[in-house]
């Protein structure tokens, strides 16, 4: 039987400079059609949130249970970004997951036949599934403090953030690093990947092909940027 499914990533909720709110009635909708959603990391961020982390992680919880009980008949996987990585978070992920029959959770990736999904924040050299963690949890990753939060903001205002995720990211480097990975933890072509399904790079990719894999990523819901819900099919 051929399944309907969405992959979502990097909305950045909870900060200033996402523009989630708009498209939040496109996704319900899209999951209420769906039989698998597939949420791939930074969908919330504690790192840049305007309200402290618990009532944060509190909200996001709330939501993604609410989500899902509107959505009975769709499978919603939560894959952790490095933005959304927190451990008030992750209690409430781990609570939903034992609680809500249809949503579990991963910090790593999601395979589904010849599909993968990860967030996509593998890009160092021998990260691995438990380094991972480890990298997620250091102290740069800590919320950011009122003054922070006004630089950013600023240079979101002057579209200074804009040309940055492609010299940080050229397409070419990312893939391959992405692949590596992958390929690390027995997920690569010769094991049947034929797509695989990722965000952190804040640029929409479609069907970029590399060794034989297409790869699809959905940009972000930040001012400036594009942002797209990717749909795909399993069997
Ligand atoms: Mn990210």
């Amino acid at each position: 039987m051929v399944q309907a499914g969405c992959f979502v990533s990097d909305l950045h909720l909870l900060t200033a400079r996402s523009n989630a709110a708009r498209y939040l009635a496109t996704i319900r909708a899209a999951a209420a059609r769906s039989q698998v959603f597939v949420f791939g990391g930074d969908v919330f961020d504690f790192r840049w949130a305007r309200i402290p982390v618990e009532q944060a992680a509190e909200e996001a919880a709330l939501w993604l249970r609410q989500l899902a009980g509107e959505c009975p008949r769709c499978r919603f996987h939560y894959l952790m970004g490095n933005h959304d990585h927190h451990e008030a978070f992750i209690d409430r992920l781990i609570e939903l997951d034992r609680d809500v029959s249809n949503l579990a959770w991963d910090h790593d990736y999601l395979r589904l036949g010849s599909k993968v999904f990860l967030h996509g924040d593998v890009l160092g050299r021998g990260v691995t599934a438990e380094s991972l963690v480890e990298l997620r949890s250091r102290p740069h990753h800590r919320e950011r403090e009122l003054w922070e939060h006004q630089v950013y903001d600023l240079a979101v205002f002057a579209r200074l953030h804009k040309p940055a995720p492609y010299f940080l990211h050229p397409t070419r480097v990312v893939v391959r690093k992405i692949l590596r990975y992958l390929r690390r933890a027995g997920h690569g072509p010769e094991s049947g990947v034929r797509d695989v399904y990722f965000g952190h790079i804040h640029r929409v990719l479609s069907n970029y092909q590399y060794r034989g894999i297409r790869f699809h990523s959905g940009g972000a819901s930040i001012r400036g940027l594009r942002f797209q819900i990717i749909e795909f099919q399993v069997q």
